[in-house]
């Protein structure tokens, strides 16, 4: 029988809840498709952090490398620890280590949700920069506390990085509708978004079947809003990417349905799956969680792990469970009752 080594990190707040509801579906899924799943848990978070004074151990990298995935629940504790210290101390070091530069984030409606705008047929995948751009982590503070205070972040876009983002965009939408929009913002960002766009001109070339436009990015976020269903695959940098799906998250429903998936597209490493919500301390360990986004998103996991048929029916199960109203409604089911459902629904 075939079988998976998945390091479990269900990190902080609901991150805890989700990642047991989604690993109850996985497992169930295993089972019932003639695999096995072995997952690791791995208590690293912001109590670890209070413990340890680190979000992961020294070798904490080296741990994870030798698994076939990684599944993500939440990240952040900011009473205890700021988010720019946990963000940085484990879920942007795991990407970067193992070059997980392409973030894809589904953004649809699944039956039985009611999303905010009147357009209700969407399909949209965003493919979101992972390893560099705004989240390079190049800069420093000089002068702190100071009237002379100076604060500086620089954005680091590589010829290497911003080609692999780009290719990988117009693959998948050679592999969807053929539509892909790169989010740019060179009227005002003169070298970086300059650069982002030549490079998409350039590789078109390569992509004669998929058509590609170029939106600045305020452009995108309110085509997102006016006219999703004229949008297939988007791709973005890192920043823009991260806030483009928080619309994205908007208009499927809520952050409850947005699933992702931070892939190594040569598989030298693990890939890592997580839903894009936070660990939204104020509903954390209430049972009233959403589970969906973790849900699907251990989906895509299954998937990438070439378990496609498994992948195709968790999702099957997920729309079969929405459809009846089920998980439809925020804090109406508990996170137990919505997984209940999907683990029913899972044939
Ligand atoms: N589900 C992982 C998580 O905690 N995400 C919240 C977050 O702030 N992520 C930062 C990012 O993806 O840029």
């Amino acid at each position: 029988m075939k079988s998976y080594s998945i390091a479990l990190i269900p990190g902080d707040g609901i991150g805890r809840d989700v990642t047991a509801a989604a690993w109850t579906v996985l497992e169930k899924a295993a089972g019932n498709f003639g695999f096995a799943l072995v997952g690791t848990e791995f208590p690293w978070s912001c109590s670890f952090f209070k413990d340890t004074g680190r979000m992961m151990p020294e070798d904490g990298i080296e741990t994870l490398r030798g698994f076939d995935a990684i599944l993500l629940g939440a990240v952040g504790w900011p009473a205890a620890v700021p988010d720019s210290v946990s963000l940085h101390g484990l879920l942007l070091p795991i990407r970067k280590a193992f070059v997980q530069y392409a973030n894809i984030r589904p953004h649809r409606l699944l039956p039985g949700v009611t999303g905010p705008l009147r357009a209700e047929r969407f399909d949209i995948l965003c493919i979101r920069e992972n390893t560099e751009g705004e989240y390079s982590g190049a800069g420093g503070r000089v002068h702190q506390g100071t009237l002379d205070e100076v604060a500086v972040e620089t954005s680091i876009f590589t010829r290497a990085g911003v080609e692999r983002i780009l290719r990988f965009g117009f693959e998948q939408a050679r592999s969807r509708r053929g539509k892909l929009a790169s989010v740019t913002k060179s009227n005002a960002q003169k070298y970086s978004m300059v650069f982002w766009d030549e490079m998409t001109r350039k590789l078109a070339a390569d992509y004669p079947d998929v058509t590609v436009t170029s939106y600045h990015v305020d452009a995108l976020a309110a085509r997102m809003i006016m006219a999703p269903e004229s949008l297939d695959v988007v791709v973005a940098s890192n920043l823009f990417g991260d806030i483009l799906t928080d619309i994205g998250a908007a208009i499927q429903g809520g952050l409850g349905y947005a699933a992702s998936a931070n892939i190594n597209p040569d598989r030298s490493a693990p890939s890592m799956f997580e839903p894009v919500h936070g660990s939204a301390p104020d509903i954390a360990h209430l049972g009233i969680a959403n589970p969906i986004a973790a849900i699907w998103s251990g989906a895509m996991m299954l998937d990438h792990l070439r378990e496609k048929v498994a992948a195709e029916r968790v999702m099957k199960a997920v729309e079969a469970t929405t459809a009846k109203g089920i998980g439809t409604i925020p804090g109406k089911d508990s996170t137990e009752a919505i997984t209940a459902a999907i683990v029913a629904a899972l044939t």
